[in-house]
């Protein structure tokens, strides 16, 4: 459970830090899984509904940049996504109607683990209130220098920032960062990010000589809807689960306008939307 004292921090800084909350055999299992589930998968051979790889290697090379839904595949996640310990403090955030809305690891492998642009979550996913987190676990110690998460802290309460090019969704904010705000998120193995869907993130490729491992959990509100229905919405509306609580039966509105994302096509993951968008293309 968060004490008083955090939870007036991720009000008032859209995160907070969870020191230790998985104790060393957990994170031990958690990185087990994820070596099986990555084993024998190469850039030219693996299996693209449940990964992506890094696309700078060799085709013979083995690093894997995402497991896609770690927790609708595979037992240890799935446990962890309807934990009681987990929802407690998900609760408490939130309220106690709660909604699985995705997971997935971010491998960010050592040398050549990809960037994170700029991003508010919530612009990929617009819903009918605010009441939407992601927690992300890091599963190695992460520093600045293997691509820790950076975030704008207190950016939460203000609007959306943009994210759009010439009418389509780039999946990047496109307006100018004022990179003097944002503050790094080191932690231990074991230590988990909680953090508001409106706070500006990203994190550096990572060139150094070791993994920066995070398991990303989101959770909302069961009365938050989607408000716009894209073949994206759709494939992921599909997979959500309650975890706790009861189905709401209808949606809370606290906002007057939110900007909906165009989708250029469906898209793998963030990094895709963000390389297409880097490109240059019409994306
Ligand atoms: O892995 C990271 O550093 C950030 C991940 C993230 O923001 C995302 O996947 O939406």
């Amino acid at each position: 459970m968060f004490t008083e004292l955090q939870i007036e921090e991720f009000r008032r800084d859209g995160f907070t830090l969870f020191p230790d909350f998985f104790s060393g055999e957990e994170v031990a299992l958690y990185r087990n899984a994820i070596e099986e589930v990555s084993a024998g998968n190469t850039l030219e051979n693996h299996d693209g509904k449940r990964m992506e790889m890094e696309p700078n290697q060799p085709p013979e090379g083995k690093k894997v940049r995402r497991l896609y839904e770690p927790c609708s595949f595979y037992s240890e996640f799935k446990e962890l996504s309807g934990s009681a310990k987990l929802l407690d403090c998900v609760e408490q955030l939130i309220g106690p109607d709660i909604v699985l809305h995705y997971s997935k690891i971010n491998m960010k492998p050592a040398e050549i683990g990809s960037v994170v642009e700029w991003h508010q979550d919530i612009s990929y996913y617009p819903l009918t209130n605010l009441d939407s987190i992601a927690i992300l676990f890091y599963l190695d110690d992460a520093t600045v220098s293997n691509g820790c998460l950076k975030v704008i802290p207190g950016r939460q309460n203000s609007p959306l920032m943009n994210h759009s090019r010439d009418g389509y969704f780039q999946g990047r904010v496109t307006e100018e960062v004022d990179d003097s705000l944002a503050v790094p998120v080191e932690g231990k193995a074991g230590s988990a990010i909680f953090m508001h869907c409106m706070v500006p993130h990203a994190s550096l490729p990572n060139t150094s000589s070791h993994s920066r491992r995070t398991l990303i959990l989101s959770y909302r509100s069961a009365d938050a809807f989607p408000i716009y229905h894209s073949e994206m919405t759709h494939k992921n509306e599909a997979g959500i689960v309650l975890v706790r609580g009861k189905w709401a039966s209808s949606a809370r509105m606290t906002l007057s306008e939110f900007p909906i994302p165009k989708y250029p096509r469906n898209i793998a993951s963030l990094y895709d939307l963000q390389e297409t968008s880097r490109k240059g293309e019409k994306s």
